[in-house]
């Protein structure tokens, strides 16, 4: 058994971690895995997190099972959050899930009952997408999303790339903050992509794991919501990992759009179907925190101050660097353009090299930046370490 498994590589990401980890030299700088990080280079709880952890230390009465679809309360309420108003009806719903990537294997699980659908995604996208994907035995089909050397979505080609889908086929968009990119998609762009949706009848699969992380918490939804109107049926993956700082509590949904009531129902009872099959049920915890956050008023407005402050924190370091960088590139200008936490630079793997072993500064050989990993203090260093290599 064991001889004749295939050898299988660490996520870089996730391997960088323990190399970043073995490095004893005090100034050394990790922009690698994405995580947010305050001014201090902690990924602290958040307040109202810890707020809502007290509040359910204090009440929760039982650690009973809860079922495949988790706790229904969580799930409306986010639902509220995630959607917009004429959005939340009987043709809308969904199951808490272990993160987002559970919620994205749940709607690759279905996608892939039908034998003749692909998948289509842009590249470069989160690695772990292709691995989901592959793993339910879905069709992958790739499209050119992003130029590194000009910073541009390469929009011609995403959208041609749609109109030779087939009907039924399904296609992967990232809601806003482009993992690992940054790049966003303009509003007249997601009008053109829904138009496509909605003529072709593809099936638009959204993952959602930044929003409040780009323009704002409602903003990073606006363009995901005029996909969503546009098309027949959907799939929307939610992770509440960055959102709300829960990373390790494994705390998302997966949500899907359709016609009627008993058609969303069936989709539901097949998300728990394959829930059952492999984790059974979602963790309580994060779900839990999470609908205590969104229920109360005061927690709320605590969790979406504190959140506006991480994103303008990002903001600002991203402005810092791209003033320094483009004047190493001009086309990096872009780079201030982009939103959430990540940057794709135009580094080779030599270079990458370069900035480890020399400057002691820590990425992903794709050159992805996660910005939050810098202290603003630090974006002249880097900036100057990064510019010798353009
Ligand atoms: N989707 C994207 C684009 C991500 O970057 C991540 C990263 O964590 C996820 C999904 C999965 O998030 P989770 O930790 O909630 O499973
Ligand atoms: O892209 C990132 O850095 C984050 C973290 O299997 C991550 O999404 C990376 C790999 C993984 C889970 C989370």
């Amino acid at each position: 058994l064991l001889a004749a498994l295939p050898d299988q590589k660490p996520d870089p990401l996730l391997a960088l971690i323990k190399k970043f980890a073995s490095d004893d030299r005090p100034g050394k700088i990790d922009l690698g895995v994405g995580v947010y990080r305050n001014a201090e280079g902690k990924t602290p709880v958040m307040a109202a997190v810890k707020s809502a952890e007290h509040h359910l230390w204090e009440t929760q009465d039982s650690k009973s099972y809860i079922g495949p679809e988790g706790d229904p309360t969580f799930v409306s309420l986010l639902a509220q959050e995630v959607f917009c108003d004429g959005m939340v009806t009987e043709n809308l719903a969904g199951v808490q899930t272990p993160g987002g990537t559970a919620a994205l294997r749940l709607s690759a699980e279905i996608l892939a009952h039908d034998n003749d659908r692909s998948i289509w995604i842009g590249t470069p996208t989160w690695a772990n997408h292709n691995a989901i994907f592959a793993t339910v035995g879905l069709g992958i089909k790739t499209y050119r999303f992003f130029d590194p050397q000009t910073q541009a979505v390469r929009v011609d080609e995403m959208l041609s790339a749609f109109e030779s889908a087939k009907c039924g086929d399904a296609i992967l968009l990232h809601a806003s903050c482009h993992n690992p990119t940054g790049a966003a998609i303009s509003a007249e762009v997601w009008s053109a992509i829904a138009e496509i949706v909605a003529r072709k009848g593809l099936i638009p699969l959204f993952d959602n794991a930044y929003q409040g992380l780009g323009r704002g918490f409602a903003q990073d939804v606006e363009g995901m919501h005029t996909v969503l109107k546009a098309a027949d049926e959907a799939i929307v993956a939610v992770s509440c990992s960055k959102s709300f700082s829960l990373y390790r509590e494994r705390t998302g949904a997966a949500f899907v759009l359709g016609n009627s009531a008993t058609d969303v129902a069936r989709g539901v009872a097949n998300f728990a179907y394959h829930a059952r099959a492999s984790y059974s049920m979602p963790p309580a915890h994060g779900a839990a925190v999470v609908a205590t956050v969104l229920a109360d008023a005061g927690r709320r407005k605590l969790w979406i101050d504190e959140l506006a402050s991480m994103r303008s924190r990002i903001f600002e370091i991203r402005t810092e660097l791209t003033n320094r960088l483009s004047a190493y590139m001009p086309q990096l200008a872009a780079v201030a353009d982009q939103e959430g936490m990540f940057s794709l630079l135009p580094l080779t793997p030599e270079n990458i090299t370069h900035l480890r072993e020399v400057h002691g500064i820590y990425m992903p050989d794709s050159g992805r930046v996660n910005l939050a990993g810098l202290r603003i203090e630090q974006v002249d260093q880097v900036s100057r370490a990064i510019g010798q290599l353009l």
